[in-house]
């Protein structure tokens, strides 16, 4: 008699919607600025913000109108600041990856087609606030005023870099900003802002703290840890994911079951939003929200950021091998540079001149601040730090196992 077929369980692994060849896919968005009420911060449940975290918050709608109750009715200087600071990223980008290119700095990753993230949020947020960042967030020094001379130092990790080559180029780390060490091993810095936000709660300090994780991230241990001490103490924290649609060569399908990551943050009972991430109104709006309810004590809130990394994960890597060429052309959010100056123009406060200016301004102020940091060393022409350098920074009384090693280094030196 035959043997009966055993049915047998696969394992499934999804595939990308597109890779290089195919026609890019992405659905259009059907959400309307006016769809998702504004629920009162301070009041509002996880169960409230249900059609929130599978819907999407939107300010400007596809002509670049601001409308809806989301709208924060911010003024046109506030506006402009804040496309002066993602224009500045952008130009800031493109200097530091040309360096790379050249030989003058090992490694890069832009912010491209994210600026929005980092400026919009960083400016909803109060100066004591803390940030936990990831390497696609450099701009928020830029909104808390750190001197571009000094980043670009870092990322050289020369002479007069503040720590010293300890990090990789683009791992930041701003203390009088109160932009926390970009971590290197991702997700990690999810569950230390969800330590410090309790920290702060403890102390009953009127301070919170901001955190983002990539989609691909959020699939680490510690995206889940942190969002259940944030359902259980409800401290002062804004917990973001950064949807981006990839990770390095990864699609985000690969990182969560459902096409929404949003919605996750209501198992855990924390309020959840999924917003528009290239809107900068939108994105400003919802964080402003977010801060108003960790300041009240209300607890945490999680949010999607919808946006598309519209350039390569790093100066390492080349998109042209996983995915199709135009899929940026294709993506319904836009370009956030591009959508907050259609929206200033068309309030009549700004114009293509006022753009191209201030453009040209930051060129020469990016230049400016290169010429600069270069004096104190470059990778391809050195001077290179101190060796001495390693032996310092770490322990205030040097060790007698470290301090034999250092005075050994000196005499192979000759001195
Ligand atoms: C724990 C850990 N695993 C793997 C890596 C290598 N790595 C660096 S970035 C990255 C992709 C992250 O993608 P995502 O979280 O979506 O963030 P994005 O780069 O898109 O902003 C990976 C796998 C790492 N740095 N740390
Ligand atoms: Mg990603």
């Amino acid at each position: 008699m035959a043997a009966k077929k055993k049915r047998v369980a696969t394992i499934q692994v999804p595939t990308a919607p597109a890779r290089p060849g195919d026609k890019p896919k992405f659905a259009a968005w059907t959400h309307q600025p006016g769809d998702l009420s504004r629920p009162d911060p301070l009041t509002c449940t996880a169960a409230d913000t249900t059609d929130h975290a599978h819907g999407l918050v939107r300010v400007l709608d596809d002509d670049a109108k601001a409308s809806g109750p989301w709208n924060p009715d911010l003024s046109p200087d506030e506006l402009r600041t804040g496309l002066e600071h993602m224009v500045r990223m952008r130009i800031f980008d493109d200097r530091m990856m040309k360096m790379q290119r050249t030989g003058k700095l090992s490694f890069y990753m832009r912010s491209l087609g994210e600026e929005c993230v980092a400026v919009a949020q960083t400016m909803a947020l109060e100066t004591q606030d803390w940030i936990f960042p990831t390497y696609r967030q450099p701009a928020a020094q830029f909104v808390r005023g750190r001197d571009m001379v000094s980043m670009i130092c870092h990322c050289i990790g020369n002479e007069k870099d503040n720590i010293l080559g300890r990090q990789m180029p683009v791992h930041y780390s701003y203390r009088t900003g109160r932009y926390i060490s970009v971590s290197s091993p991702v997700a990690t810095q999810f569950s230390q802002a969800v330590g410090v936000a309790m920290a702060s709660q403890y102390k009953g300090l009127d301070e919170c703290c901001i955190t983002w994780i990539g989609d691909g991230a959020s699939a680490e241990g510690d995206y889940h840890y942190a969002l259940n001490f944030a359902s259980v103490f409800k401290p002062p924290v804004i917990l973001n994911i950064v949807n981006n649609q990839w990770a390095i060569s990864t699609h985000a399908n690969l990182a969560s079951g459902s096409s929404n990551f949003a919605a996750r943050g209501l198992s855990y009972d924390v309020p959840s939003i999924r917003v528009d991430g290239n809107d900068f109104l939108a994105l400003y709006s919802v964080t402003k929200w977010a801060r108003e309810r960790a300041a009240s004590g209300a607890g945490a809130t999680h949010i999607e950021v919808l946006t598309y990394r519209a350039g390569a994960h790093s100066s390492s890597d080349d998109p042209s091998k996983y995915r199709p060429k135009d899929e940026d052309e294709v993506w319904p959010g836009g370009d956030p540079i591009e959508r907050l100056k259609a929206h200033l123009i068309s309030i009549g406060k700004w114009s293509e001149e006022q753009q191209n200016e201030l453009e040209e301004g930051i060129d020469s102020e990016v230049m400016a601040a290169y010429k600069e940091a270069v004096k104190f060393g470059d990778l391809a022409n050195g001077p290179y730090p101190s060796s001495d350098s390693i032996f310092t920074e770490v322990y205030e009384d040097i060790p007698w196992h470290l301090q034999e090693q250092w005075d050994e280094m000196k005499r192979l030196r000759g001195e």
